[in-house]
């Protein structure tokens, strides 16, 4: 797993999303937190797992998905 040993990761669930643009809507979002690398979320779980080059502040995600119009809610 080279390339990904110095990348850090986390997972939060976010509730409220019910389609497709509420996905790409949080996914863009939490894309713009400076250090993200990346974002994956599942729409059926709500969940959402960011990889980042260093460890990010759970405050930051949690503001991004915030701003998108959702919640985190673990
Ligand atoms: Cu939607």
């Amino acid at each position: 797993m080279g390339i990904l040993t110095d990348m850090a990761t986390a997972t939060f669930t976010v509730k409220g999303m019910t389609c497709g643009h509420c996905v790409a809507a949080v996914s863009d979002e939490v894309r713009r937190v400076p250090g993200v690398r990346g974002v994956d979320v599942d729409l059926a779980s709500g969940s959402l797992h960011v990889e980042s080059d260093e460890p990010v502040a759970p405050a930051a995600i949690v503001a991004a998905v915030e701003e998108a119009g959702y919640e985190v809610v673990a």
